[in-house]
């Protein structure tokens, strides 16, 4: 597969990024921290603050929460506490920019992220956004847009700046560029074979919210630009779509068993993969309204019924020509869990196979994983 020098520029871009959040912390620019896609960035922006992602993919700071956290909940709730609460007071390292944020915005999403949120406020100001959780449901739209106006509130309250209209839909425009300049990523990865393979790409994805906006177009664009010249030529590997909970930065465990064992990821469905970008907002609708409408629709598994996420599923089988789908769950994580009964009948009745696999961050289980992923790719193939 074809090296990008552009994936080395985005794998070192960590130190210089700490250097600007450092530098803006200086000038005064407030710092939000977030851990999911329902908390939208435009409106952090609109305000003047940055913005960075805090899901922990790492397993070091697992321990660390386990002090305070039961054992049984998943592993990314675990590690983002971990390194929240750890932040350099221990042996562990941590990713320095968990400490550098002057506010948390959480949202009501799962279980275990909720009650999480309410220990994080002993250590870092949290907000939380209240998220209706039948969004099918006709007020769960006048609820959510109620919710975001207040989160609206309270980024001015931080910033000291006001929300403009003008400044949101400037900020609207910016993230639908990067979501286009994503689709234009994944649209190269509809090649048989793709011009770049999934472990690089969940390495960019896991930077999306990291990086600055203009940081992470930036990288985009010089990705796109080298991934375009490639002629893809060789022969068909089983094309597979990960399907499930998201891999947050240092989680590659699964995708690189995959592609270890003759697999080609072309698409993940998952808040690292298509659920951050596949919609754009409404550039031409009320800018509150046409975000409340565009979050919403995300189709997490805390959402109920949540048969939007069956029809995306289905829909990216087809246009991304999958093989197989390795339906991916983090321990304990019930949503995503319990709803792969359905993905995998909905999948069946397509004819296309699925693979599950539950697992967490460590790497007790990589031998195991290896094996059932061996056969799968043998049945594939
Ligand atoms: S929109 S998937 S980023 S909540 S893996 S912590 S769901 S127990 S991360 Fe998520 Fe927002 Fe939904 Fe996406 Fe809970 Fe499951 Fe853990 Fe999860």
């Amino acid at each position: 597969m074809q090296q990008f020098t552009s994936l080395d520029y985005i794998k070192n871009s960590y130190n210089a990024r700490i250097s600007q959040i450092a530098e803006e912390r200086k000038m005064g620019k407030k710092i939000v921290g977030t851990f999911c896609l329902f908390v939208p960035d435009e409106i952090i922006f609109a305000a003047g603050a940055d913005r960075i992602i805090l899901c922990g993919g790492k397993n070091d700071t697992v321990s660390i929460a386990e002090q305070y956290l039961p054992r049984n909940i998943c592993p990314l709730v675990k590690s983002s506490f971990g390194s929240i609460v750890n932040n350099g007071c221990s042996g562990v390292k941590s990713c320095s920019h968990f400490g550098m944020v002057d506010m948390v915005v959480a949202e009501n999403t799962c279980d275990s992220k909720k009650k999480m949120y309410e220990l994080l406020g002993d250590y870092v100001p949290t907000y939380v956004i209240d998220l209706p959780q039948r969004p099918d449901s006709p007020e769960a739209l006048k609820y959510f847009l109620g919710e975001l106006d207040k989160f609206k509130g309270a980024m001015e309250h931080l910033t000291g700046n006001k929300v403009t209209v003008e400044q949101l839909k400037k900020e609207i425009e910016s993230s639908n560029e990067t979501r286009k300049l994503l689709h234009r990523l994944y649209d190269l990865r509809k090649m048989d074979p793709p011009s770049i393979n999934g472990v690089d790409v969940l390495k960019v994805m896991q930077k999306q919210y990291f990086l600055s906006t203009e940081e992470f177009k930036k990288s985009l664009r010089m990705l796109i630009g080298e991934a375009e010249q490639v002629k893809t030529e060789g022969a068909h590997k089983p094309r597979i779509m990960i399907s499930g909970c998201p891999m947050s930065g240092g989680n590659t465990k699964v995708p690189e068993i995959i592609e270890s064992k003759g697999g080609i990821i072309v698409a993940e469905e998952s808040c690292t993969g298509t659920r951050s970008f596949w919609d754009l907002v409404d550039e031409s609708k009320n800018p509150m309204q046409a975000l409340a409408e565009r979050y919403i629709k995300i189709p997490c598994s805390c959402m109920s019924p949540n048969d939007r996420r069956i029809d995306n599923i289905l829909k990216l089988a087809r246009e991304f020509k999958i093989d197989g789908v390795v339906y991916y769950t983090l321990q304990f994580c019930h949503g995503y869990n319990i709803e792969k009964y359905k993905v995998q009948q909905a999948l069946k009745k397509q004819g296309i196979p699925m693979l599950a696999i539950e697992t967490d961050y460590g790497d007790s289980d990589v031998e195991q994983i290896g094996l059932r992923v061996d056969a799968f790719m043998e049945m594939l193939s």
